[in-house]
């Protein structure tokens, strides 16, 4: 990867967390503590802020003051970490580790968990809606309201979600499981790309070229990590296009429709056509080009 890339990415990182330090209440405060713990263990643990680097490109595309991006990129990394506390619960993944460290009901309990998952969803939503977010009232409902479509149940992250619990691999065709991947993973993607667009009020035109990165760029993303999934559990068998289940939980993948060497065909084909999706930006969408090139050979 570029240099210049990567030190953009580590730039953004860094004033994220500074700004999501900021944000999450101290967790000396009464007997809420624990709850103010959980979050911040959660969140400013290490995550890529892949999601956020998306907010803050897409809004420099636009002129948007750096205030105003991190307020949003931080909202969105919040809804991230709750998606992932939620999905690590002995209910969903029952997954013990996450970001290298005890998951959180792990480290506190379950019902701290699920709390800590439900205010940091509506701490992102309070923070949306303040002013330092965009002065205008309009976009910010706007904002409000795509993060919100894009998270919920219908069409959303949450709808992704029960689709994954629901359905055993062997029922779900390539197509219904795009359809699942987009909602489970791909809509938070393409909400984090928008939200630069209607931060900056940008024409149907411009928001119409980084949706269409924004949903290959998600699609892309999640074959990757079936694959990256993949290959750290079955290592030898790394270049075998064998169908697999995913984690031992007959779960619907990309990997267990089409194969490895296909997903990772698709992967490469996604990329390039979330790269096309961006030609009315001309030069100024180099960091959005990078970032596919990332997402298509990255290694965690
Ligand atoms: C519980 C409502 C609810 C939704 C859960 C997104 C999701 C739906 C679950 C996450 C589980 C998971 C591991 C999905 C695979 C794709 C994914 C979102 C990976 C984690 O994202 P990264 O790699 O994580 O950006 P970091 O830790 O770097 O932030």
């Amino acid at each position: 990867m570029s240099v210049k890339f990567l030190s953009e990415l580590e730039n953004v990182r860094s004033k994220l967390e500074e700004k999501l330090d900021m944000l999450l209440p101290e967790a000396d405060y009464g007997m809420e503590a624990r709850l103010f713990e959980a979050m911040r263990y959660s969140v400013l643990s290490s995550g890529k802020r892949l999601r956020p680097f998306l907010t803050v490109t897409t809004s420099k595309l636009f002129g948007i003051s750096e205030d105003s991006a991190y307020q949003a990129a931080a909202a969105i990394e919040l809804i991230h970490a709750y998606s992932l506390i939620h999905d690590d619960l002995p209910a969903m993944d029952n997954d013990d580790f996450r970001r290298g460290q005890p998951s959180c009901h792990k480290k506190f309990d379950e019902a701290t968990a699920i709390l800590a998952g439900d205010s940091l969803l509506t701490l992102a939503f309070e923070i949306l809606a303040d002013n330092i977010t965009h002065p205008d009232p309009s976009v910010r409902t706007e904002l409000i309201s795509s993060v919100a479509k894009a998270v919920g149940g219908k069409g959303g992250m949450c709808g992704g979600q029960m689709m994954d619990l629901v359905c055993h691999k062997d029922q779900l065709t390539i197509n219904e499981i795009t359809r699942l991947q987009r909602m489970k993973t791909g809509t938070l993607f393409a909400v984090s790309c928008e939200a630069g667009a209607i931060l900056g009020k940008a024409s149907k035109n411009l928001r119409v070229g980084l949706r269409g990165f924004a949903h290959a760029i998600g699609l892309a993303f999640q074959i990757t990590d079936d694959i990256l999934d993949y290959e750290s559990h079955i290592p030898d068998i790394k270049n075998s296009s064998a169908i697999r289940i995913d984690k031992s939980k007959d779960k619907a993948t990309f990997i267990s429709a089409l194969g490895v060497e296909k997903a990772k065909e698709q992967a490469a084909m996604l990329a390039r056509q979330a790269i096309d999706h961006l030609d009315a930006f001309d030069n100024r969408a180099e960091m959005l080009i990078s970032f596919a090139n990332f997402i298509l050979n990255r290694s965690e």
